[in-house]
């Protein structure tokens, strides 16, 4: 055929190099923006598959969220602009890793196991984020799309493309498929919410945001003259002259657990950071003593269902509301969750998609993982008992109000994905509402004290898990070294994972104190080291080397007699 054709023809122009193995993980293909160039061609091919196999229209994203800026990637948005189905993240990585002769091959096995019409037209939109590989990258998006009718979005937010997908395929149900479009359904919303709030200062109004120097900035900016100044927005690492996530952003403030580089910060202020693709949002303000207080997916996650609870008990409505975290979540999270708020809880596998299919199954399903990506769900039959609560002339006029504020919450949320620029309205939503500072939200539970490493072993792949990757079951006796480790400390908890994103081991670790949790963490890590084929590591013979060397004064001067 001559569809064929031409693709064994254009695939020639983006070779594969030889021997390169990649897997489509928990986002998509990440690696270093050099390799990528026939990966993009073949998810051009794949989405146009996609897109004719549902007869809907797909996105696929170029970008490489927080990852630095030499990398790049690229991931596949499903018609109502979820995750692609599993079974295609198969094929995404089959296709991705075909040598160059065994491309066709890969293809017409696809076309034949989802028995595709191709005679059934396509329509794929490309958006991508602010790296410098990613005009051309994208440009192989659109080669491997094999109809006039792939749309190129240029730059976009991750979420912005979702977003965009699930309007076009709800025929403008879910909003009208542009970014303007994207901006008025959310600002309105935002307005709506927040216009009749009594005595907010320009003080309350203010927010300082860490652009990451990613795209998400440059479409703040855009967004802000649709606000109408109920925010006001000091960006930082605007992308002028910064280093896309360098020393800032939502993974650096997370897991350094400090504030990032570019920011003012006065004492109390409110400050988020978004990261590179603009998915993700944290929250953090400095204490007049100096002290670093961060606010993370846990945190907003209790916050929205917090409110949201309250307002579904003011409208008397029955609907049936949960939160989806990770292993991740802190303690202190979900206990405060389950015993004090009493929400039901369920705690999923690290990766966005776990989250996502966990919440659709309740009524309102809020999740976030602690790392600041998350959204929140409303079943079809939440938004129509709402709507017609706000629509019934007869009803109480609390109830009415909480309706109205429900239905203008919908409307500020983008459902398809987290989003850092929806999330922030929301929270900033929410706290007007609500009269409450950023520490007042703080101070709802204060976190335990945790920490987060890295391990190099050979194969991440050899650590298997259970129970939401809580528990190890392989390699033998890792398991039972973290419960013997964990033993030795109070309130405290560890566990391990291949991440999905590098090609490392992942090490958590909380306790009742941060020497605690840096112990335990530095501990548990040995132990991956040890039974999981660790690599050696300067930095890692560095810190056993310091560790010996302090194990072995305590030894000496614990069995000096005094
Ligand atoms: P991995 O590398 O699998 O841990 C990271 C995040 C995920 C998710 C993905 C996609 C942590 C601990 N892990 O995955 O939550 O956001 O990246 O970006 O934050
Ligand atoms: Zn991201």
């Amino acid at each position: 055929m001559a569809q064929f054709e031409e693709v064994s023809q254009k695939s020639a122009l983006h070779p594969k190099p030889a021997g390169l193995v990649l897997q489509y993980g928990t986002a998509g293909f990440r690696t270093n923006a050099k390799n990528l160039d026939h990966v993009m061609f073949r998810m051009g091919l794949l989405a146009t598959l996609r897109s004719k196999n549902t007869k809907a229209t797909i996105g696929v994203m170029v970008t490489a969220s927080h990852n630095p800026e030499e990398d790049n990637g690229v991931k596949l948005i499903d018609p109502m602009g979820e995750m692609v189905a599993m079974v295609w993240e198969g094929y995404a990585t089959q296709l991705a890793n075909a040598e160059q002769d065994d491309l066709l091959p890969a293809l017409k096995d696809i076309i034949k196991r989802e028995a595709i019409n191709m005679t059934q037209e396509a329509n794929v939109f490309v958006g991508r984020d602010t790296r410098s590989s990613g005009a051309c990258l994208s440009q192989a998006v659109l080669d491997g799309v094999s109809t006039l009718d792939g749309h190129n979005y240029g730059l976009v937010t991750t979420p912005q493309l979702h977003y965009m997908v699930c309007c076009q395929n709800t025929q403008g149900q879910y909003g009208e498929a542009t970014v303007e479009g994207y901006y008025r359904k959310l600002s309105q919303a935002f307005i709506r919410l927040t216009k009749n709030v009594p005595n907010r200062t320009d003080d309350q109004k203010h927010l300082c945001v860490d652009g990451a120097n990613g795209i998400g900035a440059l479409k703040v900016r855009e967004m802000e003259r649709h606000l109408e100044r109920e925010l006001q927005i000091s960006l930082f690492n605007d992308g002028s002259s910064g280093k896309l996530n360098h020393q800032c952003g939502a993974d650096f403030v997370k897991v350094q657990q400090k504030a990032p580089t570019g920011v003012e910060m006065t004492v109390g202020e409110r400050c988020c950071s978004f990261d590179g693709d603009a998915d993700r949002i944290v929250y953090y303000y400095s204490s007049s003593a100096g002290r670093f207080h961060l606010l993370d997916g846990d945190k907003i996650a209790t916050l929205i269902s917090t409110f949201l609870k309250e307002l579904l008990t003011q409208a008397g409505l029955d609907l049936k509301m949960a939160v989806v975290q990770t292993a991740y979540a802190n303690g202190s999270s979900t206990q405060y969750l389950e015993n004090t708020m009493k929400v039901i809880m369920k705690c999923t596998k690290t990766g966005v998609k776990h989250l996502h299919h966990a919440a659709q199954e309740f009524d309102i399903g809020v999740y976030f993982e602690s790392n600041g990506h998350g959204t929140v769900l409303f079943s079809k039959t939440a938004e129509q008992k709402i709507k017609q609560l706000a629509e019934d002339s007869t009803s109480s006029d609390e109830k009415k109000r909480a309706a109205l504020l429900l239905q203008n919450t919908i409307n500020v949320i983008n459902q398809t994905v987290g989003d850092s620029i929806s999330d922030m309205l929301l929270i900033e939503a929410i706290l007007a509402i609500k009269g409450m500072t950023v520490q007042q939200w703080d101070a709802i539970y204060s976190d335990l004290p945790n920490r987060q490493l890295k391990v190099r072993v050979s194969n991440p792949r050899v650590i298997d898990t259970t129970d939401a990757e809580r528990r190890a079951v392989s390699p033998a006796g890792l398991q039972e070294a973290i419960d013997s480790l964990v033993k030795k400390y109070r309130q405290a908890r560890s566990f391990v994972r291949p991440s999905g994103t590098e090609d490392v081991v992942r090490v958590y670790a909380e306790a009742e104190t941060q020497e605690s949790a840096d112990a335990l963490a530095h501990e548990v890590s040995l132990a991956v080291y040890r039974l999981a084929g660790g690599k050696i590591h300067y930095r890692q013979i560095v810190m056993w080397l310091t560790m010996n060397f302090f194990h072995q004064l305590v030894n000496v001067f614990g069995s000096m007699k005094w």
